[in-house]
């Protein structure tokens, strides 16, 4: 229920939500001059800090980076952030290695503190001249007087005029509930019957690691994983991805001694680490995933959906934000080529070039969680790795591993997706009945590439000039 009529002048932009891609957003369109309001339901974390002061980390890939670099951030995150040179692969007998991501140290991803980036993003989209509003909880849009209604923390309403309203508020999104209200938006939330558990290593004695910073840690055991990403500080958040119910399953996990002994049975080298295992276990709440598909993103010419709202996805690819990043710039994009005079055709280019690429996305990180759990240990898998490898090196024109379309160049993720299947299907019958890469047949594998693969456009290509490593 409203209280109030409508303060305040109507600005161009109303963002909903300043997490990762609102405020991405907010400082790109009001760094082109537009008048850029955000509405944030959480209090402002420069104030009150971020996520009960957990640290959190996020996979920061090239087109994150390269998003980050049109807002003019990309220096100032990087100077906090931890290289990511491969995955090291803790198997169940203690075994333990390296599988580097990419060619060399241009082709690495980053980890990066998400309540601190969002506090850099913050702090630019105010630079910039976007107006936040923090503690201020979007409960509902009144299409015919374009006007929205806030909720603060007191449960006080208040209403403010929109301009175009772009939902950035993430998966829940309060804007697309708004939407769907009055339109068909085609929304199926398909869950994953996983879910997932933080739990925190520390530093070691004067800010030591105590595994290997540089490296994204993965302890794969089939049915679930356990992960683990360094931060600045020597820190590590390690990351439980398993199933809710079943055995093994949160719902098994009820008291502290099962859980230790979970624990030590399946990650022993891991578990000594985590400091508070069962503080971190029982105080996190376990968090849901799944995977949002939307048909439609806009509602003619009045609101637009982006990043989580528009397509939450899980997280095994590490590419939500970097997806959401991407969004945001080239909604930005668009708004400086076509100007905002007609809304419903900026929109409706907006969901032409990003949907299929969402979609894309989407279907890569279901499918790579698969891969995560039971195949980074598998000689199959490996030997097509190495295949990749070679192949590149042949045909650097023609064949680039889907991992690298994906995570270090800014070819659009749909055209990964299709060039990843072609590959994949060179890679089946070349590994056919061969136990190792002297087995391969290289003149069939360059006949079979030339057909298969058109040459790489020139977005593939494109990388990042090589940052300090941390
Ligand atoms: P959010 O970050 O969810 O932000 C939404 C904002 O809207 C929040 O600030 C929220 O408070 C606000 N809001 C919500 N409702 C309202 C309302 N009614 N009114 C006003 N404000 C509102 N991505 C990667 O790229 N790399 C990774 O390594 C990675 N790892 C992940 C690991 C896990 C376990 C999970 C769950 C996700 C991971 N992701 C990763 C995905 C990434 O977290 C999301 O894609 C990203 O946070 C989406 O950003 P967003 O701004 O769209 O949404
Ligand atoms: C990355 C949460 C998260 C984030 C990630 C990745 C994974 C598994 C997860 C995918 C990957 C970086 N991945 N890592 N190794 N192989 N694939 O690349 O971000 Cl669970």
């Amino acid at each position: 229920m409203t209280t109030a009529p409508p303060d305040g002048p109507r600005p161009d932009f109303t963002i909903v939500g300043a997490g990762l891609v609102g405020s991405l957003l907010a400082v790109l369109l009001a760094r082109q001059g537009h008048r850029v309001e955000l509405f944030e339901r959480r209090g402002d974390p420069r104030r009150s800090g971020y996520e009960g002061g957990r640290s959190i980390n996020l996979a920061m890939a090239a087109r994150g980076l390269r998003a980050l670099e049109a807002a003019g951030l990309r220096e100032a995150v990087m100077a906090q952030a931890v290289m990511m040179r491969g995955r090291m692969v803790h198997e169940r007998g203690g075994a333990v290695g390296l599988q580097r991501y990419g060619r060399d140290d241009s082709e690495v991803i980053w980890s990066v503190h998400r309540g601190r980036l969002n506090l850099a993003l913050l702090d630019a989209a105010e630079a910039a001249g976007a107006r936040l509003h923090f503690d201020r909880r979007l409960v509902e849009v009144d299409w015919d007087a374009g006007s929205i209604a806030l909720a603060g923390p007191d449960g006080e309403t208040r209403r403010h005029p929109a301009g175009l309203l772009v939902g950035c508020d993430g998966a829940g999104s309060a804007l697309r509930a708004a939407m769907a209200a009055v339109a068909d938006l085609g929304e199926r939330f398909a869950p994953l019957d996983h879910g997932y558990k933080e739990v925190a290593i520390g530093p070691g004695p004067g800010g030591s690691f105590r595994l290997e910073p540089n490296a994204l840690h993965i302890w794969p055991r089939d049915a679930f994983m356990l992960i683990a990403l360094a931060n600045i500080d020597g820190s590590f958040t390690g990351t439980l991805f398993l199933a809710s119910e079943g055995e093994p399953g949160f719902s098994g996990l009820t008291d502290a001694a099962t859980v230790r002994a979970f624990f030590e049975r399946e990650f022993p080298d891991a578990t000594p680490l985590v400091d508070d295992l069962e503080g971190d276990f029982f105080r996190h709440p376990t968090g849901l995933l799944g995977t949002l598909w939307l048909e439609r993103w806009h509602l003619a010419g009045r609101a637009v959906l982006m990043g989580d709202a528009a397509h939450a996805l899980v997280p095994f690819h590490g590419q939500g934000m970097n997806c959401g990043f991407e969004d945001a710039l080239a909604f930005a994009t668009l708004v400086e080529r076509l100007g905002t005079g007609d809304p419903a055709a900026l929109f409706a280019a907006f969901a032409a070039e990003r949907k299929p690429n969402a979609d894309a996305i989407a279907r890569m990180a279901l499918e790579n969680y698969v891969e995560m759990r039971d195949r980074v240990d598998d000689p199959d898998f490996k030997l097509k790795q190495a295949i990749a490898a070679e192949l590149q090196r042949r045909h650097p024109d023609r064949f680039m591993p889907r991992y690298a379309l994906v995570t270090f160049s800014a070819l659009p993720y749909a055209q990964a997706e299709a060039r990843g299947i072609a590959q994949a299907a060179i890679l089946d019958r070349l590994a056919t009945g061969r136990a190792d890469l002297g087995a391969i047949d290289w003149s069939l594998a360059a006949e079979l590439v030339g057909r298969e693969l058109s040459p790489l456009p020139a977005s593939a290509h494109w990388r990042f000039p090589q940052a300090l490593p941390t």
